[in-house]
This record gives C-alpha cells, structure tokens and sequence, in this order.
C-alpha cells in the first residue's frame, strides 16, 4: 500500500455555495492544490444512492450543474441513500464520512454555525454537532459572516471542541481576516496541529479540530465593507421568507450579487488556502504513524 496522506473535501461548496462554471473550475483547482501539496485528494459526495470518497471528472461536473442534487448534512444520509438519490454532502456529513473511511483531515470553505437571529429562528447549522462528535480536523477560515460569531464560538465551546487560530489570535470571519473575537489558542505551522490531534486521539477523544485558518491578505473584504452588504442580504432573506437550510445557499449567492462576483473570487481563495494548510497538516498526521 502507498499509504499517502488523504485529504477530504465536501460538495455542498461546489453544487450549493458557488455559481455554475466557477464551481467547476474552483473543483478542478482544489484537487491540482491538494495534489500540489502532497496529498490526494478525495471530495466527498453521494451519486444515485452511492457514497462516493473521490470523484472522477463527469462526477466533479454532475455536481457542479447541481442538477437533482440534494444538499445533505448529516441527518439527510439516511434518506437521500435509501431513496438511491444524489446529494453534496455539507461539513456535517463529509466529517461523518471522512472519517468512515478512514481520512484524518478534511478541507472547506467555512463552516456553518448559529445563525443571526438564533434566538427567533432556532437555527444553528449541524455542522457544529457533529464537530463536537467526530474526530476530524476541519481546516476553515472561521465561520461564515453572516453568522453570530460570538455564539458560534461559545456553541464550539460547550461542545468540547478545540479551536486553533492558525498564525492568528482571533477568530477568522471568512471574508474578513479578523472579527475582533479573541481564541485562546493558536499555532504556527501544521506540525502543531498534527500534535493536538496526536494527543486528542490518545485520549480518545472524539471531538474534531477547528482550525481556523485567515484568508490571506490581498484576497480579503474588509469587515467595514462587507457588513452593510450582509445586512442587505439578511433582510431580504427574511423577507423572501427563506428558512432552513435553504438560508445558506441563498445569502452566499446574494452576496455574490451584490458585490458584482468579488466576494465569489474571495470564497475561492480563502478554500484554496485552507486546502493547502489541509494536505500539509495530513502529511504531519501521516509521517507521525509511520
Ligand atoms: N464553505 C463555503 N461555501 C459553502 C459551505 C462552506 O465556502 O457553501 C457549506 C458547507 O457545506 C457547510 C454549509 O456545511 O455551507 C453550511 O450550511 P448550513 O448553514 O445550512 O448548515
Ligand atoms: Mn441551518
């Protein structure tokens, strides 16, 4: 056996979080930098009632024309497999799979969390569940803006999970580089993170690892620029009456709008990023067992 670090990646990003051709083109990238970096790559999705732990090309391509394809987090599993269906898979579900198979670390572009308004809504994306529950570190540049940070972050907190600022002592706001929240932790290069994750697993701990990896400076939208942009697209979700996890989908595409693509070019780059800290953190975890 080869036993070459593997590093997953989710489908929900590509069929419901960019537009079609874009999509196709950041899927094709990501696999040549997770190959670049020294690892293979294996995105994560379920075609016609099949999980499927890496994608040919049709495959990528079927997924970014989204066609029939469900978004599934890890409490559609169940049903979208009996029903033989095809689904992306969200950070809950590719966490849940990745580690089914095998695969240590896992790359995206940021994770869900509680949402604005949680205290009408109740909505808090599963994602942060199943980070408390499986043992997988997810490379992300913090949480997505459009989120209740502070409350994500205390969410994290009571579920156990460890979150490692990467060069940085505050929490990334995906777009944004900082959002003011202090982490009590950070590291300074992938070898640290493979460290943590050599004790978590020791333990037996279950819970995964957040890293929380800072787009990189010139590809970032300052906070004071993007707020009003957030709060225009807030309102006109609530007043198109989204809810569920139809939310997601429909503030990033908004976004896209309403920055004429530049925040699209952004959300490319920051999971780039994230992609090559990833290949460089499973080749730590995997030169640790040899
Ligand atoms: N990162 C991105 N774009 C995305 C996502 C992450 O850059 O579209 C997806 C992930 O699949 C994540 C999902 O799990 O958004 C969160 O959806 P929800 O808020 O409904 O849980
Ligand atoms: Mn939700």
């Amino acid at each position: 056996m080869e036993q070459r670090p593997v590093l997953a990646l989710e489908s929900t990003i590509i069929s419901h979080g960019m537009p079609y051709p874009e999509n196709l083109e950041f899927a094709r990238q990501a696999e040549q930098e997770c190959y670049q970096h020294g690892a293979v790559p294996a995105t994560i999705a379920i075609l016609d009632g099949l999980v499927h732990v890496g994608l040919d090309g049709a495959m990528l391509e079927k997924l970014a024309r989204g066609k029939g394809v469900e978004k599934v987090s890890t409490r559609d599993l169940g049903l979208v497999l009996s029903r033989r269906k095809s689904g992306a898979t969200t950070v809950s579900a590719t966490m849940r799979l990745a580690n089914l198979a095998g695969i240590k670390v896992f790359a995206t572009g940021g994770i869900g969390g509680v949402h604005r308004g949680v205290n009408e809504t109740g909505d808090i994306s599963l994602d942060l569940k199943e980070l408390g529950e499986t043992p997988v570190v997810v490379v992300s540049a913090g949480a997505k803006a459009i989120l209740d940070l502070p409350r994500t972050l205390e969410y994290l907190e009571t579920m156990g999970v460890p979150v490692l600022g990467y060069e940085t002592d505050e929490f990334p706001a995906f777009y944004s580089r900082k959002s003011g929240l202090p982490l009590p932790w950070r590291v300074n290069s992938p070898h640290e993170v493979a460290a943590v994750y050599r004790e978590q697993s020791n333990l037996r701990l279950h819970t995964g690892i957040l890293v929380a990896n800072p787009v990189p400076q010139k590809h970032e939208i300052p906070a004071e620029e993007l707020n009003p942009v957030i709060e225009q697209a807030l309102s006109e979700c609530d007043g198109q009456g989204i809810h569920g996890k139809d939310v997601t989908p429909y503030l990033l595409s908004k976004i896209v709008d309403l920055t004429a693509g530049r925040s699209l070019k952004t959300n490319v780059q920051l999971a780039l990023n994230n992609i090559r800290l990833g290949a460089r953190i499973a080749n730590e975890i995997s030169s640790f067992q040899r």
